[in-house]
């Protein structure tokens, strides 16, 4: 991307040698070392290798005419990316004028052209450049902070897995793709055990390390396009596994549960580590389910891991 300060790439495009070094020598009088073709062909080659900021275009030229010129570089223009076409022409009726602004020319100048007139419609483009980058940069700030914007509003800050929000939005997407391929869905709820004690007993600040430990394992257990980790919320995270049986759903659970238990973080517990349990569901989406009544269901399971003496699976 061109800068705003980058300096003036100008192409004077003239078959008359001796107007060619005339218009060169203006240029140069006003810092400007321009690339130069003699052909329609060379015009648009060097557009093509340059992308030059100005073109000086001679609208009669052995081989193409300046017109065509000026409307193949304009089909050509790549977004964000304007070249500024100045008409050269000994042409003078109106309807030239006209139709040179109709392919594509931004200005219209008739030859001979003087140095003081040059030089002026030159500044004149130059400011119309930097206005032209200055939207380009801004538009890719645009981008570059709504791509961060959407970054936030969908990640959980605190362990960069997916938020609730994000939770809410591709469950349900999830859940429909499942009801039209006729697969199975599995949603497994994981819960730390006894972490408010966790927190009393060892603080906040380790508390929340533990939170992105945890996490870490969590989102390790869903590699595939079609799963999604969660941040469900306080120290419950949520996988959603497509096409996914109970089976398959247990031994990602299981897999989790033991992974998180290895971690080893030590805690004041029974366990004296820090434990998670698990509550498992799958079902074939069908009329009459909704993803709430999976929610529900997996819920009432993790509720059932925890009655079962926690750092446990239950489906
Ligand atoms: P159980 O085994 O039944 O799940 O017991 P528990 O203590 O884990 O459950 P409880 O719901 O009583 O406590 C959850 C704790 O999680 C309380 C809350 O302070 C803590 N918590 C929630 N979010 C955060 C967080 O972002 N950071 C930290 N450090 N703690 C959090
Ligand atoms: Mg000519
Ligand atoms: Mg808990
Ligand atoms: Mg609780
Ligand atoms: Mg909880």
């Amino acid at each position: 991307m061109k800068k705003r300060t980058d300096a003036l790439k100008v192409l004077v495009v003239e078959d008359s040698k001796v107007t060619l070094k005339v218009l060169c020598n203006f240029l140069e009088r006003m810092d400007i070392k321009p690339l130069t073709a003699e052909t329609g062909a060379g015009a648009i080659d060097t557009y093509r290798k340059e992308r030059p900021d100005i073109i000086l275009l001679d609208a009669q030229l052995p081989d193409i005419d300046g017109f065509e010129i000026a409307r193949q570089i304009r089909a050509q223009e790549q977004k964000d990316d304007w070249t500024a076409i100045i008409f050269l022409t000994s042409m003078s009726k109106d309807a030239d004028l006209a139709r040179g602004i109709e392919v594509g020319g931004d200005d219209y100048l008739m030859k001979p052209v003087s140095e003081v007139v040059l030089h002026a419609k030159v500044r004149a483009m130059r400011r119309l450049i930097e206005m032209q980058r200055s939207l380009v940069d801004v538009s890719h700030q645009l981008n570059a902070a709504n791509k961060e914007l959407q970054r936030l509003s969908t990640t959980d800050g605190l362990t960069g897995i997916a938020n609730r929000r994000m939770f809410d939005e591709l469950s349900i997407r999830e859940w429909r793709r499942c009801e039209r391929m006729k697969k199975p869905i599995a949603l497994v709820m994981l819960d730390i055990d006894s972490f408010k004690l966790f927190n009393d007993h060892y603080g906040h600040q380790m508390g929340d390390e533990c939170l992105r430990a945890v996490a870490g394992q969590v989102a390790r257990a869903a590699p595939r396009a079609a799963d999604l980790a969660a941040r469900y919320g306080g120290e419950e995270f949520a996988l959603v596994l497509g096409e996914t049986d109970a089976d398959g759903a247990r031994w990602v659970a299981e897999n989790v549960r033991q992974h998180v238990a290895d971690l080893g973080i030590s805690h004041v517990t029974p366990a004296r580590r820090v434990t998670i349990s698990c509550g498992v569901v799958s079902v074939l989406p069908q009329s009459g389910y909704s993803f709430e009544t999976l929610l529900r269901s997996a819920d009432r399971a993790l509720y059932q891991a925890k009655k079962n003496g926690r750092d446990t699976v239950a489906v």
